[in-house]
């Protein structure tokens, strides 16, 4: 090819990427996480903890709205691992949602798996952790999801964004204290340590006034800071001395802005929020500490971190302290639990559904089973309708899709076998059925599920997150649910729409949700170790008519187990 031809021909290509740069905007975005074990000292102690490329937290995953996301993720450790996008909606892609033996086999040691899935629909700030066993505890990180280029945020944007990951740190190893735990039929030991960005902070047992997360900031900007609580078991107050937090996003959905000096997230729940930087010099403590308003045990620490004005002359500038709420600071969680709103605007319209083809109502809750190899002859165990989950071997959205009969049953109920007083002192009987049943939900259903808590052995607040789809949390309540008079207090007009709740203490949480993405859904509480005692369940979404209501077929090095 003469010279001058090839010239002008790379001037075309050149020209068409770049037009192709401009006019498409989503693209694929390549990450490879290496699971490996790593040696970590925290409170003047060092163990070998499981990574994603060697760090804790770990890497966090960009994207935008729109991008198809790819990510190796190589097993290079002794165990199990599978890794779930959590409040990814997974739209047809149920196959790299990641629950192990719910969608997925497990990744063994030495094997990879591609997650392949596309953003659709959402921006905003979510995280992605293992999901299998304990591993999420130090195997989790953050998805930040930025709107389609040119989109700005629908509120002013920020000078700059910080990520800010709380999550919980044992001085023992994990694995060996949910085991022991399971086989006890007790529950499990707290925590030692509540982190943020993985450290216990300024404040903790042996820490040096300079250890832990730092948030520079300058006088008179404004950031972002992307919240998530990785934590196993605890729901976290977060607050920061002298500042207040506006939240504009939660679960990747944006809200009305809420002005707060207090923040409650649940695990598994994201929090975006606005921090002006109004305060002339000097340096803040942050910090994280528990919610819990029930007789359980929890990691009582407060975990911090430092807001220091860049201005500030030196490191050993004035800290200004706060104390915070106590444990079971429960009027504290409710002004903000009913304090959010969806955004609900032209560009961000809240579709609630209106009407309801399943109504279900779950209780939910612990329960006592005998087990005559435990220390007292029982085993707690947490339930949804009377039934703790039993895990299938063979994953259920496998059997699904390839009709292999005997791993689970379609019957999972749709109202509790008993009325009883569920936020009294509960029944005399306090032992559970098991089995792997699933709830099955036509495509596009509308459906309204209340999750009722109860006081079998104590009442507690469970987070309860769905897989697979975003939902409106339209009512909320302390007591038992009625069905005559609860239905007048909801909000179908702007409720805040998540993927993850907090049901409260003795009361209940009405959600609903739209049944548009076929496939095996899991929903379970978000408190690791209630997960371990069975409190989950699994809805199968059938496929609609037409080819894009279809679940995808499965990629073609699909696990095997
Ligand atoms: C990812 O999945 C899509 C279908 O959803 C498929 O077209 C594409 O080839 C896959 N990418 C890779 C790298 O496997
Ligand atoms: C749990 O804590 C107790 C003491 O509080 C300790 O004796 C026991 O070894 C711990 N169990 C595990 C599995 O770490
Ligand atoms: C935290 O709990 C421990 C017992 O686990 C107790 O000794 C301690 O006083 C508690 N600390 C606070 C601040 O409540
Ligand atoms: C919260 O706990 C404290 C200390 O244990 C107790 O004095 C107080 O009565 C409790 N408050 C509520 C509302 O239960
Ligand atoms: C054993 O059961 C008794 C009462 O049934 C209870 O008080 C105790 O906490 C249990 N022990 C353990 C280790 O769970
Ligand atoms: C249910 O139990 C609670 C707590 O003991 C009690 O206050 C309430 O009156 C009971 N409700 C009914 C309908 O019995
Ligand atoms: C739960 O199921 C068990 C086992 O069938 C039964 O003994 C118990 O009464 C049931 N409890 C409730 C609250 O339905
Ligand atoms: C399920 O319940 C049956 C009958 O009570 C019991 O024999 C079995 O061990 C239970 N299975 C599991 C996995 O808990
Ligand atoms: C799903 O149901 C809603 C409400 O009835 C309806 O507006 C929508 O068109 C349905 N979507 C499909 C794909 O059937
Ligand atoms: C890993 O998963 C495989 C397939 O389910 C299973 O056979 C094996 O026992 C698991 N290994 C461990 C250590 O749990
Ligand atoms: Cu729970």
């Amino acid at each position: 090819m003469p010279r001058h031809l090839s010239q002008l021909l790379l001037v075309v290509m050149v020209n068409c990427v770049l037009l192709q740069a401009l006019s498409v905007h989503a693209i694929t975005r390549h990450y490879k996480f290496n699971v490996v074990m790593r040696k970590m000292s925290r409170l003047c102690s060092t163990k070998t903890i499981l990574t994603v490329n060697g760090k804790f937290p770990g890497p966090t995953l960009y994207a935008r709205e729109g991008d198809n996301v790819l990510v190796k993720v190589v097993n290079h450790v002794p165990h199990n691992v599978t890794i779930h996008w959590h409040g990814v909606r997974q739209i047809r892609t149920g196959w790299y949602d990641g629950p192990a033996y719910i969608t997925q086999c497990p990744i063994q040691p030495g094997s990879s798996f591609l997650y392949n899935f596309t953003i659709t629909g959402q921006r905003g700030t979510l995280l992605w952790h293992a999901h299998i066993n304990w591993l999420r505890a130090t195997v989790h990180g953050a998805i930040v999801i930025l709107p389609k280029l040119g989109v700005p945020y629908p509120f002013p944007a920020p000078h700059k964004e910080a990520v800010v990951v709380l999550g919980e740190w044992w001085k023992a190893d994990i694995e060996t204290i949910i085991n022991r735990a399971m086989q006890l039929g007790v529950g499990p030991n707290i925590s030692d340590s509540h982190t943020i960005n993985g450290h216990p902070g300024p404040m903790s047992d042996c820490a040096s006034s300079q250890d832990g997360f730092k948030l520079n900031v300058e006088s008179g900007k404004t950031y972002m800071l992307r919240i998530i609580n990785a934590a196993l078991n605890d729901d976290l107050f977060f607050k920061i001395a002298g500042h207040k937090l506006t939240v504009v996003e939660v679960d990747a959905v944006y809200t009305k802005p809420y002005k707060t000096d207090i923040l409650l997230i649940t695990p598994g729940q994201t929090t975006n929020v606005l921090l002006a930087a109004d305060q002339s010099a000097g340096r803040y403590l942050l910090s994280i500490s528990p919610f819990m308003d029930a007789p359980v045990q929890v990691d009582n620490t407060t975990g911090t971190a430092i807001l220091h004005y860049t201005n500030t002359v030196s490191a050993a500038a004035r800290l200004t302290l706060f104390k915070p709420p106590p444990q079971n600071a429960t009027l504290i969680a409710s002004k903000f639990a009913d304090s959010l709103r969806s955004l609900n605007s032209k560009e961000y319209p809240a579709n609630v559904p209106r009407t309801v083809d399943h109504s279900l109502f779950f209780t939910i809750g612990v329960g006592v089973n005998p087990c005559p190899n435990c220390i007292n002859g029982t085993r707690v165990v947490g339930t949804i309708n009377n039934l703790t989950f039993v895990m299938p071997s063979t994953p259920i959205l496998q059997a699904y899709y390839y009709n292999i009969p005997g791993v689970f049953t379609e019957d999972f109920p749709a109202t509790p076998p008993h009325k009883f007083n569920y936020t009294g002192s509960g029944p005399k009987n306090l032992r559970t059925m098991n089995g792997t049943r699933v709830y099955r939900l036509p495509y596009n259903a509308s459906v309204q599920v209340i999750l009722q808590d109860t006081g079998i052995i104590s009442t507690e607040s469970h987070p309860i997150h769905l897989h697979g789809f975003n939902f409106f949390v339209v009512g909320r309540g302390i007591g038992n649910y009625s069905p005559k008079t609860s239905p007048s207090t909801f909000n179908l007009i702007d409720p805040i729409e998540r993927n993850t709740i907090g049901v409260p203490t003795g009361g209940w949480t009405a959600i609903r949700f739209r049944a548009d993405n076929p496939g095996v859904w899991f929903m379970h509480c978000h408190f690791e170790v209630h997960t371990s005692w069975g409190l989950k369940m699994v809805f199968v979404v059938e496929n609609g008519k037409r080819p894009s209501e279809t679940l995808i077929p499965p990629p073609k090095d699909l696990l095997q187990c």
